[in-house]
């Protein structure tokens, strides 16, 4: 009896009705996104050595409790897991899929063919001193491929086959795949990491999907894998968005990824509230400007009015979340909490942003319990 005052009463502290869901597994009426989103999608995280060794129980507990999936932020990308040709190195990996079994987390593998973080053996002379043609690439990309798949069969659900292929404006991304292989080394990359693992979903992975070439550019990448009859599950939205996103761009490119007839995911959630120094903001990787004050205007904290632009902006994209829940099957943050968020350094190193759902002390900002609220209240149909 007195367990269910106390469930009551923490719910009435907490603004939450009679009504909402209390579910079997957190007795205390705790609302964690995973299990609010449960029906929805998988909510996410990128972790990597960083969580696991953390030795402060709370990071833990908040990693466990409010997230059903996780991605490596880098031990699975193919600079970790081939640094030599033919040498494969799992052990980054290998933690994260052994912590997210301990926790009951799906795991997702990210990536398997990008232009960055690659190690420079791919594009290097061969052991006889024969520069790379396109021989010697598909070969070395199926042995990738293959190597990393094997690996992770039967461990992660599905995996980021192409990460960045495709410019804001539509066309190719002038990389070194790109150059030795033209657009083929798509299809390709596709094809071995179905014949590698069967089972795994496979994902087309961009920034910058509110860009409505790059909408059409994606949508003409599925024609053309489909039309190989090629395995394609979903397209992964990575969703770096700023405050100055235009949603209803993004909203659009969910609408038309959907009516290809696949799923998809938000993949690398942040919401920067920083100025971007240049025109277009974007998430590549190698834009860089210097350091000056007038781009770190938050140092110190951020002030309430910035703090309610992110919470009507994020309010605004769970909204869509659920809206699309028939067609959306993860949404994972990159990173976990403020402090460790990549935007801190890019495109401008050692900055102070907010991008993310918990703060620097681990705790949930104020919005997160509205949508939450938002959620529970059932005022979107799915
Ligand atoms: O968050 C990642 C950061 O720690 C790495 O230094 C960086 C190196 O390329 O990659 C970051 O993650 C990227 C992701 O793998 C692909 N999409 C863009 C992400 C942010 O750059």
């Amino acid at each position: 009896m007195h367990h269910i005052f106390t469930i009551l009463s923490l719910g009435i502290l907490l603004g939450f009705t009679s009504d909402d869901k209390i579910c079997p597994e957190n007795p205390q009426g705790i609302h964690y996104l995973k299990d609010i989103f449960a029906d929805d999608f998988l909510v996410g995280t990128a972790i990597d050595y960083g969580e696991i060794r953390d030795t402060t129980n709370i990071l833990h507990e908040l990693i466990r409790n409010e997230f059903s999936a996780v991605v490596c932020e880098n031990s699975m990308k193919a600079d970790h897991t081939e640094p030599q040709e033919g040498i494969f190195n799992f052990r980054g990996g290998d933690a994260v899929v052994c912590y997210a079994e301990r926790n009951g987390q799906t795991v997702t593998g990210h990536c398997l063919v990008w232009h960055s973080q690659c190690p420079a053996w791919m594009f290097g002379p061969d052991s006889c001193g024969n520069p790379v043609d396109r021989d010697i690439l598909i070969r070395r990309m199926r042995n990738h491929i293959y190597g990393v798949c094997a690996h992770y069969r039967g461990k992660v659900k599905g995996w980021d086959v192409v990460n960045e292929a495709i410019e804001g404006d539509g066309s190719w991304r002038n990389s070194p795949y790109y150059r030795i292989l033209g657009d083929e080394f798509i299809p390709l990359a596709f094809q071995f990491a179905h014949e590698a693992d069967p089972d795994a979903e496979l994902y087309y992975n961009d920034y910058g999907m509110d860009s409505p070439r790059k909408r059409e550019a994606v949508v003409r990448l599925i024609r053309t894998l489909k039309a190989r009859g090629l395995r394609f599950d979903a397209v992964g939205m990575q969703s770096h968005l700023s405050l100055w996103t235009d949603l209803s761009e993004y909203e659009k490119s969910i609408e038309a990824f959907a009516a290809e007839g696949v799923k998809v995911m938000a993949t690398e959630l942040d919401v920067s509230v920083l100025p971007w120094p240049g025109e277009m903001p974007n998430a590549d990787i190698s834009t860089n400007f210097e350091y000056q004050e007038k781009y770190n205007p938050y140092r110190d904290g951020l002030p309430n009015d910035i703090l309610a632009q992110q919470a009507d902006f994020y309010r605004q994209l769970f909204a869509i979340y659920r809206r699309h829940s028939a067609d959306i099957t993860r949404v994972t943050f990159w990173g976990v909490h403020d402090g460790t968020s990549w935007l801190n350094n890019f495109p401008i190193h050692g900055r102070t942003n907010y991008p993310l759902f918990f703060d620097r002390s681990l705790q949930r900002k104020p919005f997160v319990d509205d949508i939450i609220r938002d959620a529970l209240s059932n005022s979107y149909s799915k």
